[in-house]
């Protein structure tokens, strides 16, 4: 017998967020203060996101805390006090805890509930189309918006490693750290990957480990952070020109204001170039850093000079000679992969409970039940700790059954790379939006900053298209595929593409090689989305499912 499909007559919510990190917290604020239903998911026993479950030893953000925080409520910012210059995860999530507290906004938001997927229907009985999302729980909940503020770096990932399961100790990937910690006195613990998350936890580790034992398959370059306390009377002066500084931060090109030269590399004396970098490695912080002249990111022979400096940097630094080569990194532009900051990370190399291990010319063979085997050596371990990264940008959005008009796979429609129109919505999958999706700024940006801004625009285009009677909204394609070219052509007049990196999906087998992100600053980007919004939504079909 043939069972007639369910379909419900009116529709939940307005708007179905995925995620309550620090997109899907302000996107609950703003969509109910603009009037609108909302209902979160969060797969998690708590909100925060990537700060949430990055509790690991270490973890810190590298933009500091003046820039990495809301600026939607002038009286959030004055009355909340940042202790460091740079906030370590366990500020961070009790900020989120606060922003949730002081403006109410729990009761939006559902914990322990994972979205499993997500599908479009056209015709719901209401005549207008909405989203019907499924949950881990069994739920199901209808919306006439869905919005994926999933995370960009979400997806954790562990490598196959043969003999993994053999593995006598424990194993522990950084991304899922436990939140009543791990001890580790007196053991002999393994680290793999040495990309932000590895170069902050290690020197954590190597405080309390009888051995650490760092397995390195590239070199990462990483500037200081110089972290410090955030004195009242400094933070009391930079609050009373706040509102200033993010205006200047909104059109700023990463999200921060930068005072740069303005001027290349290349056109000046090797002596000023060689003191002005010195300056800023003295002052710590990677965005003044790379930002202090206007080629490194885009000449090979520029970029050649700031790579130099900073390997003399970590020369002086480690007192092995051999080690310190191996942590030089090569084969790659700086910058070209996330630019690490830490103020202890090559130092730590000196400790005698340290070793550097070269999985990149011997590399790792398997786990046996009492540690790791290289091609050249065997490493007795207690513990394993992977920082092995995420499936990025597309890895949370693939993890759900997303299926837009007509039934169509998320995962089918990208199979080739994603493909977005202003990194904010795809075509085929109408009254979708993208939180700092594939196509926006987003990782190369201040996120907090990029956020609120795709938030605010989403919320606009939502009370527009009611004010206005419009049901749905969806890129054109050709617009589409328009804007990802120029993404693209952006992108390959720098040197991004170049290394081997999540930002190009390289540390995933199988995924697709291209760069998604958009390269040409946050201030012309967010003026190109208000123009869009300003043209009535130019380049996005209305009504049209
Ligand atoms: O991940 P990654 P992450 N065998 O992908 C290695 C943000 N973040 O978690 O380069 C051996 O950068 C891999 O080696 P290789 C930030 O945006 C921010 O560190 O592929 N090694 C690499 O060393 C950052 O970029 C902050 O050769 C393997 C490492 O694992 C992003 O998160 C702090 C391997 C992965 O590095 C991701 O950083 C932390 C294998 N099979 C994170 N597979 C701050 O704000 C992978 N690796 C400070």
């Amino acid at each position: 017998m043939e069972v007639a499909k369910e379909e419900p007559a009116v529709v939940d919510v307005d708007v179905v967020v995925v995620g309550a990190g620090f997109s899907g917290i302000y996107a609950v604020y703003a969509f109910r203060s603009a009037g609108l239903t909302v209902q979160a998911f969060e797969a998690g026993d708590g909100i925060g996101g990537t700060w949430f479950w990055n509790s690991y030893p270490g973890a810190r953000c590298d933009v500091e805390s003046k820039d990495y925080s809301y600026s939607f409520s002038p009286e959030l910012e004055q009355e909340w006090s940042w202790s460091e210059r740079y906030p370590a995860q366990p500020e961070i999530l009790r900020y989120l805890n606060h922003v949730a507290d002081r403006f109410d906004l729990w009761p939006h938001i559902k914990l322990n509930t994972r979205v499993t997927g997500a599908s479009w229907d056209a015709d719901t009985g209401t005549g207008t189309g909405a989203w019907t999302v499924t949950t881990s729980d069994g739920g199901t909940v209808t919306a006439r918006y869905f919005v994926a503020a999933a995370g960009c770096l979400s997806e954790f990932q562990v490598p196959d490693l043969p003999g993994l399961d053999s593995f006598e100790g424990p194993w522990y990937h950084t991304a899922r750290w436990p939140k009543e910690g791990v001890d580790f006195a007196g053991k002999r613990i393994g680290l793999i990957g040495t990309g932000s998350t590895g170069i902050q936890v290690a020197p954590e580790i190597a405080a309390v480990a009888e051995h650490l034992y760092v397995f390195q398959r590239t070199a990462n370059f990483a500037v200081p952070n110089r972290n410090r306390p955030w004195e009242e009377a400094e933070e009391l002066a930079f609050k009373s020109r706040y509102r200033e500084y993010r205006a200047q931060a909104r059109e700023s090109f990463l999200g921060v204001p930068i005072a740069g030269t303005g001027r290349p590399v290349l056109s000046e004396p090797p002596e000023d170039v060689q003191r002005l970098f010195a300056e800023r490695w003295q002052a710590g912080g990677g965005m003044p850093f790379l930002g202090a002249y206007t080629d490194v990111l885009v000449s090979q022979e520029a970029n050649d000079v700031v790579a130099e400096f900073m390997r003399d940097r970590i020369r002086e630094t480690v007192a092995d000679p051999a080690v310190a080569e191996l942590l030089c990194p090569r084969g790659y532009p700086v910058g070209s992969k996330r630019l690490c900051q830490s103020d202890d990370y090559y130092a730590m190399f000196n400790q005698p409970n340290v070793s550097l291990v070269d999985i990149r010319s011997a590399p790792v063979e398997s786990v046996y039940p009492g540690g790791i085997k290289t091609e050249s050596d065997s490493y007795e371990l207690d513990a394993l700790v992977f920082a092995t990264g995420f499936d990025a940008l597309t890895g949370a959005l693939f993890a759900m059954d997303i299926r837009g008009a007509g039934g169509v796979p998320l995962r089918s429609a990208w199979a080739a790379g994603a493909q977005s129109y202003l990194g904010v919505a795809a075509a085929g999958f109408p009254n979708m939006f993208l939180i700092t999706g594939p196509g926006s700024p987003s990782v190369f940006s201040n996120m907090v900053l990029s956020i609120e801004q795709h938030v605010e625009w989403v919320r606009d285009c939502v009370v527009w298209l009611r004010s206005h009677g419009h049901t749905t909204i969806e890129p054109e394609a050709v617009a589409q595929s328009a804007w990802m070219e120029h993404v693209s052509d952006v992108a390959n007049a720098t040197l991004f593409p170049k290394a081997d990196s999540w930002y190009v999906g390289a540390n995933i087998p199988g995924k697709p090689r291209v760069f998604t992100s958009y390269l040409a600053g946050c201030g012309p980007y967010r003026a190109k989305c208000d123009a869009v919004a300003a043209a009535g939504y130019e380049g996005f079909a209305l009504d049209k499912a």
